[in-house]
């Protein structure tokens, strides 16, 4: 018997997924073939420092994966299932408002939040749950028939809710139970072909595409596997080199001249899928639909608030540059802004507290009192970035919606249900954690840890003050 480590069971579930995902969407090996290809030539053209956000080891392994639940009991039910994988919710994302289109949820992400987990299996899952009870979006009729047509399905087992807090509890499993808990979990998200009764699904197809992806059937799936590359305007212009065509844009940072920043992600089109439906006559045939799609996604440095908040400024900026209509391109004018405000060194972005290091001793230093930055100079501790684990709510709105066909339909003049991160914690049965307080934690942690080991005082910089 070999007992198997919750990160072995996480890079199982990981392996499993993606193996389940490959044989349901062709394109997604297509995609995971050339953003392993990208990442060799970039380790052969950068060497050692293209490993400076993560291992190429970790990074060819990584994934996120998107799912969706119909019900907070469906939210605390995967909540326990992750949890056996060492996977606890960061973040809270409201999608209903940071998208025009009719995005009826919110959603939080199960990852490892320990860096030395993330550093053996990064593995994270982007998690949303419908908002069935916003009058946005449904009205009381119809929010009565979703939340009973949800409450009647059984998506995770009891068997495998069991065998989850088995893992969790013991902090791994014997290799029997492992396969079972990776057989179990793998196939709650794996797609089911029970024919789907038309009528339903396209009654909330008219409302929501993802209402009816997540109401509209018995079952929950897989959205999609997201692979990470080194270099994501490589990958985009391989892809459409092979001729698959990719959304507009990549979401996210621009490619500039200065370090790589929280997140850039960018998909390919969702595909026509047959499925079998059961139409109001009885009778079943195949149909169409259209919900899942690749993506693949580039990760930068960890931003700290007042980072972010300048992103977001930046953000802002290029959004009104765009609409006083200069010609040029999201992209173009992002750079422009870019290059305007943001440093473009890492010790630019320490300097003025915006982003997340970890340090490391690599010499040694006289006792006394010093700052962070005047260790870095002479070479007694070391930074390295911390590279940013979480989402951004506008690149996620903007990966639900283009893969919309249309707007859907939601009525304003109501009001909409309160959702926030304690109201949320609630429904998973365990608290959210804020991204900051984790990266935070870790910054600290290893600039006391350095002080120790040197035995002297070091002031922080910037970064930690907030
Ligand atoms: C989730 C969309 C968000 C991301 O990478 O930002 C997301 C979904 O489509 O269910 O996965
Ligand atoms: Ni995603």
């Amino acid at each position: 018997m070999v007992f198997q480590e919750t990160w072995e069971l996480r890079a199982r579930f990981a392996r499993s997924l993606s193996d389940m995902y490959g044989t349901e969407v062709p394109a997604y090996t297509t995609l995971v073939e050339v953003s392993e290809a990208v990442n060799t030539d970039f380790m052969d053209t950068m060497g050692a420092e293209a490993e400076r956000l993560g291992s190429i080891g970790r990074v060819t392994a990584e994934r996120h994966g998107a799912i969706r639940v119909g019900s907070p009991e469906e939210m605390s039910q995967v909540a326990q299932v992750f949890a056996g994988f060492g996977m606890y919710p960061v973040g809270f994302y409201d999608l209903r408002d940071a998208s025009k289109s009719s995005v009826p949820v919110v959603s939080t992400a199960f990852r490892p939040t320990d860096k030395d987990e993330l550093a053996k299996n990064p593995f994270r899952v982007f998690t949303s749950m419908l908002a069935a009870d916003d009058p946005r979006f449904f009205s009381p009729e119809l929010q009565e028939r979703l939340q009973s047509y949800i409450a009647e399905r059984h998506i995770f087992s009891d068997e495998l809710v069991a065998m989850a807090a088995k893992a969790a509890e013991g902090k791994g499993l014997e290799e029997v139970d492992a396969d079972k808990l990776i057989e179990l979990a793998t196939a709650a998200f794996e797609l089911n072909d029970e024919p789907i009764d038309e009528q339903w699904y396209r009654e909330l197809e008219a409302i929501s595409a993802v209402a009816s992806d997540i109401g509209g059937v018995r079952y929950t799936h897989i959205n999609h596997l997201t692979p990470r590359v080194l270099d994501i305007d490589d990958l985009y212009n391989r892809m459409e080199a092979r001729g698959i065509t990719m959304i507009d844009e990549i979401q996210g940072p621009p490619d500039w001249d200065g370090p790589d920043i929280l997140l850039r992600q960018t998909s390919f089109r969702a595909l026509d899928e047959e499925r079998m439906f059961k139409f109001a006559d009885g009778t079943v045939g195949p149909g169409a639909l259209r919900v899942r799609f690749g993506e693949v996604e580039q990760r930068g440095i960890a931003l700290t608030p007042q980072g972010r908040e300048l992103y977001d400024t930046m953000n802002t900026q290029v959004d009104e540059k765009l609409a006083a209509g200069s010609g040029k391109t999201r992209v173009e004018l992002a750079r422009e802004v870019w290059a305007e405000n943001l440093p473009n060194t890492e010790k630019g972005l320490r300097e003025q507290g915006l982003g997340y290091f970890t340090y490391e001793v690599t010499g040694s230093a006289e006792p006394g009192e010093y700052d962070a930055e005047q260790l870095i100079d002479s070479g007694v501790i070391t930074a390295q970035p911390i590279v940013y684990e979480d989402f951004l709510p506008r690149s996620a709105a903007g990966i639900f919606q283009s893969n919309l066909k249309d707007e859907g339909t939601r009525d304003n003049e109501q009001q909409g249900t309160d959702y926030d991160l304690d109201t949320l914690s609630k429904i998973v049965g365990r608290d959210i954690v804020e991204p900051y307080e984790l990266y935070k934690a870790q910054e600290e942690a290893s600039l006391s840890a350095a002080a120790q080991q040197l035995g002297v005082t070091i002031h922080p910089t910037p970064a930690l003050q907030s």
